[in-house]
């Protein structure tokens, strides 16, 4: 790429006389046309990975790394002095996910371009997507974040369909984002959205006119189904999705000569989560409108569709109203029963029927008995599908079910986050480990290599100032580097326990507070949006920006303790959090958190996690050994116990442990209520000592214990620096090119 010569020809003005946001727009339209002219040619079978989220984060660099021309570019514009992550800066994230399973799908789309597979996205063309998230008087509020400007990636196509609804029909147009693959192929994600969408039915913050589907469709990407409300216009966007997939799919198949009977030859469909369920009894209505018999269609569509769990939360899990899909989508629910009395002819256990006694359709169900595939998403969390969950469907479908742990593209995670140590490991063992990750484990030779050690040490150093940097600009809030970072960035939720987290920073004020120093300094970092309608992760919220002010107010405290929350955390900020993190806090209930993707991101920039024996961070263990982790809490066994027996009661604990009544009678302390709002406080007090359903009390001692471990171990920067390395070294497994690899194999079947 010649920036002087696309400069002239944009603009007719030199490079250095150019705008940040001219050579953004240039950058953009350049590398978007490099990127289309690598699309391979079309083989006879493609997968569709169907996903309501894809949370692409910012392009432009991941592109221009994926294209191979991200250095140079940086050069040339470091030779007009011009920094590239100022050209970075104009770009608006696309907020069309909600965390991990959104994160997952981009990052699967990735690994799908830069394996060379014949595969693309197919997703919603949400306006404003995840709210923006603004902190007001220690409380997180929500604006709409717009992103679909004039340089967007995303491109219009000719392509169009017309979807029906009980009371309405709307025209549909496909939008295309160009996915590039490292050093490889370009695929395509396809964003569906209605041409009658209107914006100026947004009112105040996010709410907007909910009556009008033709307007309001693709607005807003769900922030959770705790609205009832908005539960009606979810199955309206999920099934605009799936009608719009269903069709692609059948006119590409036709294109090659299918003849319906034979489409699993020439299409397989992955099911993100039950949220594109529907596109399994559309194809069947498709099929059986076009001439299929109603056995040949469910056959027929059972062999194309594979369903991936990524939740055992049972509220998570979807179950729509039979009256509900009648108001949007009449003409589903007569194939939606015949797929049930099938399985009630040939079931008596009740477990397993599709439409429930109180006629609710769980999505789950569909997907189970119509899907060649079953997987989850880390090994516990499938053993756990299995063994209890599913454990129903398992006796019935035990070839089914597979296990799929999950991955993060090493390109976005640790390429572009963090340049400096991508270039810092190819200079001990080359390039090979961007392609083939498991060549990290080539570090391991290295661990005893002081110079190696101090290396990694200095890098992280350099990260750390770049976020106290980021960080002081953004928040006008000052780190300390010289502070071990201990980061907690995810989703605000119960299961995900920042409750547990903020339990131990108050625990740790109060001992600064009785004159007990602890030996190093501690910044305790968190990030993360709670859907609005979720009162206790935003009263969680507070309480952490509640304990920030307060101790950076208190000069007897703040040399020692300081607590930061970053706002509106999203795939940018992450980029930045994650290379400086000393400390990846993944401490949920065990049992609760599918698998986490964070902690491989974490892993993967050199960060030691501090976890419970959960998700994906059970392989992250067995993977660096004892002594490269921290690992506390119950097991999920044990939590599967307690919560079948009921005999979980929150005040025993409270009552029998001083540290746990202190630090959660200070919550309600006249100190935080100074800062705080009574209620709020209050409710979540009441919720810790009567419900905990989370049961954060029962881990607490063993969370304090082993977080003080870390920090005392911290302070050995050489036994740091080794454990840093070998989970570096020990990272190749969880790149997603592995995983995508084995969904080829195990389920694609791709050539
Ligand atoms: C459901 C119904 C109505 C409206 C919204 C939803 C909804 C939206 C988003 C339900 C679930 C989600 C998101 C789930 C999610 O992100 N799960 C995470 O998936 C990751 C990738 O597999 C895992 O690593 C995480 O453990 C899991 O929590």
């Amino acid at each position: 790429m010649n920036l002087t010569e696309i400069m002239v020809a944009y603009y007719n003005k030199p490079l250095s006389l150019c705008s940040n946001e001219e050579i953004y727009f240039a950058l953009l339209k350049e590398s978007d046309r490099m990127a289309a002219g690598k699309e391979n040619k079309p083989a006879v079978k493609k997968l569709y990975y169907i996903s309501a989220e894809f949370l692409i984060g910012k392009l432009l660099s991941n592109n221009l790394i994926n294209l191979g021309v991200y250095d140079d570019v940086r050069q040339q514009l470091l030779e007009c002095g011009k920094d590239i992550c100022e050209i970075e800066e104009i770009e608006c994230e696309p907020s069309l996910g909600n965390g991990g399973l959104g994160r997952l799908a981009a990052c699967f789309l990735d690994s799908v371009a830069t394996l060379g597979l014949n595969g693309d996205g197919i997703g919603i063309n949400y306006h404003f997507g995840l709210f923006r998230q603004v902190f007001r008087e220690n409380s997180q509020t929500t604006v709409p974040d717009p992103w679909i400007t004039e340089n967007s990636w995303l491109n219009k196509t000719d392509v169009s369909y017309r979807v029906k609804f009980r009371d309405t029909e709307v025209a549909a147009r496909m939008y295309d984002i160009n996915v590039t693959g490292y050093d490889s192929t370009t695929r395509k994600l396809h964003l569906f959205d209605v041409e009658s969408v209107d914006e100026s039915v947004v009112g105040e913050g996010i709410s907007f006119d909910k009556s009008e589907i033709r307007k309001n469709l693709t607005l807003f990407l769900y922030p959770d189904d705790s609205d009832e409300a908005g539960r009606l216009l979810r199955i309206y966007q999920q099934y605009f999705m799936v009608s719009c997939a269903a069709q692609l799919i059948l006119d590409e198949a036709a294109a090659k000569g299918c003849s319906l009977h034979d489409l699993s030859r020439y299409a397989v469909i992955q099911i993100n989560d039950t949220h594109p369920t529907m596109i399994i009894p559309e194809l069947i209505r498709l099929l059986t409108e076009r001439g299929l018999l109603m056995d040949e269609a469910i056959k027929t569509v059972s062999e194309c569709c594979a369903y991936t769990n990524h939740t055992i939360l049972a509220e998570a899990l979807e179950k729509w109203p039979v009256e509900y899909l009648k108001k949007a989508v009449p003409q589903l629910v007569p194939i939606i029963e015949i797929l049930d009395d099938k399985v009630r002819r040939k079931y008596e256990d009740k477990s397993v029927y599709i439409i429930d006694s109180e006629e609710r359709v769980h999505m789950a169900h569909i997907d189970i008995h119509c899907c060649m595939s079953v997987n989850g998403v880390a090994k516990l969390h499938t053993d756990i599908l299995k063994e209890t969950e599913l454990h129903h469907f398992h006796k019935i479908y035990p070839d089914k079910f597979n296990n799929k742990t999950n991955g993060i593209t090493f390109r976005r995670w640790l390429m572009h986050c963090n340049p400096e140590l991508t270039a810092f490991i190819s200079s001990l063992i080359g390039d090979g480990f961007k392609k083939n990750a498991q060549e990290l484990e080539k570090l391991l030779e290295y661990r005893n290599d002081m110079r190696v050690l101090q290396k990694l040490t200095d890098i992280k150093q350099i990260k750390k100032k770049q976020l106290k940097d980021y960080i002081q600009k953004k928040q006008g809030i000052i780190l300390c580097e010289d502070s071990v970072f201990d980061i907690q960035i995810k989703r605000l939720h119960e299961y995900k326990r920042q409750q547990l987290n903020a339990l131990y920073l108050i625990h740790k004020y109060l001992e600064i507070k009785s004159g007990v120093i602890p030996e190093s300094p501690i910044t305790a970092v968190f990030g993360g949006k709670a859907a609005p309608a979720y009162k206790i992760a935003q009263d969680i919220i507070h309480l952490i920006l509640c304990l920030q002010q307060l101790t950076s107010e208190d000069s007897h405290v703040s040399p020692y303790l300081n607590i930061v929350m970053v706002e509106n955390y999203n795939v940018s900020a992450a980029e930045k959090l994650i290379p400086a993190c000393d400390i990846s806090e993944q401490i949920s209930l065990a049992s609760k958190e599918a698998s986490g993707t964070g902690n491989m991101k974490f892993m993967l920039n050199g960060a030691v996690t501090l976890g419970t024996v959960d998700g994906a961070n059970v392989e992250i263990h067995d993977l660096v050994g004892d002594e490269n982790i921290y690992i506390f809490g119950d097991s999920s066994d044990t939590v599967v116990k307690r919560y079948s027996e009921g005999s979980y009661n929150p005040m025993d604990y409270y009552e029998k442990n001083p540290r746990i009544k202190r630090a959660v009678d200070f919550i309600t302390s006249n100190q935080l209520l100074k800062v705080g709002n009574k209620e709020k406080l209050e409710r979540l007090s009441e919720e810790l000592l009567h419900k905990d359903w989370f049961m954060t009390f029962p881990d607490f001692e063993s969370y304090v214990k082993v977080r003080e471990k870390a920090y005392s171990d911290y302070k050995n920067k050489t036994e740091w620096a080794e454990k840093m390395l070998v989970n570096i070294a020990m990272a190749g497994y969880f790149s997603s090119d592995r995983t995508i690899a084995e969904y080829n194999n195990d389920i694609w079947h791709l050539s």
